[in-house]
């Protein structure tokens, strides 16, 4: 029975084949090559219309069992073959869990914006509101209102980016005491307000100047403040910052929009006042500009200041923050070198 011959040939040779088959696109090309329509085993079973009828169910039975034999035997390969490529899939993808994890790097606010909102909550602590003022700001708040009339040699003290005749990048923060003071109803009760904000000036950049700043302004108008009142809060704010051993000089000084006006310095605390490097060898620090309101500047309010009255203060919280952490050039706030930024980051 040559046929069954052929067939058992047909079965081994098969077998070795799938046996030594790697990839599954190979294993299908096996498959539709030995039992595919074109396959060798449909064409035996095609020739049996040439066998005797005893011999023909005979070979028809056989031809069958090993057509189901190569079946068996691809899909055993093919599961072989799957489980390979799932082992090595699962081999690629294992997470070694003893390896240190990826750093993630969090951000911490800018050590000035922390200057400005520790400054903040010490005056809000004290009933003060926080206002905000334009930085575009018009020539009419940023010096008429403030006592510096047009041509007044006093803007000279404030080199000033001018946008057209009457619009100007604002040059200090005092003009939001006026904007502030021109809506302030005193029936209410005492005006007491800091404002915090960007500055710009035409300043040279150098190491303790630049052309684009902050300030913080403090404003209290009332009946009977006096000068006392102004010292006592300075004082509360140098010792807030700058530690609780520090005492605070006033020196006479100018500002058009105060009466009179003080330079306000602060015992030096890196040597206590004894003189150093810091203080430049005179124990004291200038930190701020303030003074008692000009009366002028109430009046362009529309109040009365034959009534009311009050102290006012600017400061540079740029200033205040190299001062206090050792900063030697004012750039390094704005250049937002992340190795520099990263040393403040008080916040975790
Ligand atoms: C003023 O601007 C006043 N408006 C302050 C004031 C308000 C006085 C209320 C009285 C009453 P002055 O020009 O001195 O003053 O600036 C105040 C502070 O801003 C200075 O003490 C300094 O800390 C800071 N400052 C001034 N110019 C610069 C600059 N170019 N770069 C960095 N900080 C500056």
């Amino acid at each position: 029975m040559s046929l069954k011959k052929d067939l058992e040939v047909l079965r081994d040779q098969g077998l070795t084949q799938i046996k030594a088959t790697e990839a599954m696109k190979d294993l299908n090309d096996i498959r539709v090559k030995l039992l595919g329509k074109k396959g060798p085993i449909t064409n035996v079973l095609r020739g049996m219309k040439d066998l005797s009828p005893e011999e023909r169910p005979k070979v028809g039975a056989f031809a069958n069992e090993i057509r189901d034999t190569l079946t068996t035997a691809i899909e055993a390969r093919k599961s072989t073959l799957e489980a390979r490529a799932l082992n090595k899939q699962l081999a690629a993808e294992t997470i070694d869990v003893t390896l240190p994890g990826r750093q993630v790097h969090v951000g911490t606010s800018h050590i000035l914006t922390q200057t400005m909102d520790d400054i903040e909550e010490l005056f809000i602590g004290m009933g003060y509101q926080v206002v905000d003022g334009p930085e575009v700001e018009e020539d009419h708040y940023n010096f008429e209102m403030m006592n510096i009339p047009k041509n007044h040699p006093a803007r000279d003290m404030q080199d000033t980016f001018y946008i057209t005749n009457e619009l100007l990048m604002r040059t200090h923060t005092s003009p939001v005491q006026a904007r502030t003071l021109e809506k302030h109803d005193f029936s209410q009760g005492p005006l007491k307000m800091i404002s915090p904000g960007r500055v710009f000036r035409r300043d040279t950049d150098d190491a303790t100047h630049s052309h684009q700043f902050h300030q913080i302004e403090g404003l209290v108008v009332d009946k009977h403040i006096t000068m006392a009142d102004l010292k006592g809060t300075l004082e509360v704010l140098a010792k807030h910052v700058f530690g609780a051993e520090r005492t605070i000089r006033l020196r006479p000084s100018y500002f058009p929009f105060t009466e009179p006006s003080v330079e306000v310095d602060v015992s030096c605390f890196a040597c206590g006042g004894k003189g150093c490097a810091v203080c430049k060898y005179t124990g004291w620090i200038e930190v701020l500009g303030a003074g008692m309101v000009h009366p002028n500047v109430i009046k362009n309010a529309g109040i009365d200041p034959d009534v009311y009255g009050g102290f006012a203060f600017g400061l540079g919280p740029d200033r205040f923050a190299m001062l206090k952490y050792g900063i030697d050039d004012i750039r390094e706030f704005y250049l937002n070198d992340i190795r520099f930024l990263h040393q403040f980051n008080t916040e975790g």
